[in-house]
């Protein structure tokens, strides 16, 4: 039987999702789409009677923009949050920044699948002259962590759950474990990585998960934290199906 409940959330759309850019490390803004996603997320979790007693999330504002405004909705915006750049999206490397679309019908389609959705191989590296290294190397949010030699460059799926399991691991099942009710907002490729875990999905199997902006998912869990119902998306079917196929469509050369 399950034991305990557990709600993640993609960010809403954001400005270089809608423009169809790799963002990874990028702190984009959500999109006026985006912020419209992430208030009727929060009227959605209010409906069914959701509240928590405290909320993670990355140190990117597209997540944290997100929450607040779920935290908003639901009537706490006052709740506990702790930001980790263990929850940020992947590090998109050198793609960060170029268009999907465009590099699809460079490199092809089917590189920007494995670009994308390869669970090991990484995208090419960011280098020194990228135009958002310092951007992103030198911003003060990193200052203290992560150290020098675990800032990542680049990051394949399989990476970036090696720097996301510990948190999830370490800070967040103790907390599931004491009763506290707990709202995750996050990204599209640290959730895959939760949810790969969770549902110890194959290496193969997580390459076909897309999961759409801005709609609340639900775990169930035993109290082994084996799911007992896995993602359950808090909008209709329809929507939720269409939502991942644009995610998905997002890598065609057009
Ligand atoms: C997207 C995910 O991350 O991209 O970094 O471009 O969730 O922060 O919008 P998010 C990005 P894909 O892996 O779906 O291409």
């Amino acid at each position: 039987p399950a034991k305990y409940k557990i709600v993640m959330i993609r960010h809403g759309e954001s400005e270089w999702n809608q423009k169809n850019l790799f963002c990874g490390w990028f702190d984009a803004d959500l999109s006026d789409k985006g912020r419209q996603e992430a208030v009727a997320a929060g009227k959605a979790l209010k409906a069914e009677g959701y509240q928590f007693d405290v909320a993670h999330t990355s140190v990117l504002k597209r997540a944290q923009i997100t929450l607040n405004s779920i935290l908003k909705e639901i009537g706490q915006p006052d709740i506990p949050i702790e930001k980790t750049w263990r929850l940020n999206e992947r590090h998109y490397g050198g793609l960060t920044g170029l268009n999907k679309a465009e590099t699809a019908a460079k490199y092809g389609e089917a590189q920007v699948q494995i670009w994308r959705r390869s669970f090991d191989v990484p995208p090419p590296a960011m280098e020194k002259d990228h135009p958002y290294y310092d951007t992103i190397v030198n911003d003060p949010r990193y200052a203290a962590d992560p150290k020098p030699e675990e800032f990542p460059m680049y990051e394949s799926l399989k990476l970036t759950i090696e720097r996301t399991l510990p948190y999830w691991n370490n800070v967040i099942v103790p907390q599931i474990k004491e009763g506290k009710k707990i709202i995750i907002a996050a990204h599209g490729n640290s959730l895959r990585g939760i949810v790969k875990h969770l549902d110890d999905l194959s290496d193969a199997a997580i390459m076909e998960l897309n999961l759409p902006t801005g709609i609340p998912f639900v775990y169930e869990l035993d109290e082994n934290l084996k799911p007992v119902d896995s993602m359950v998306f808090l909008g209709d079917e329809e929507t939720v199906k269409k939502a991942m196929a644009t995610v998905a469509a997002q890598g065609k050369a057009k």
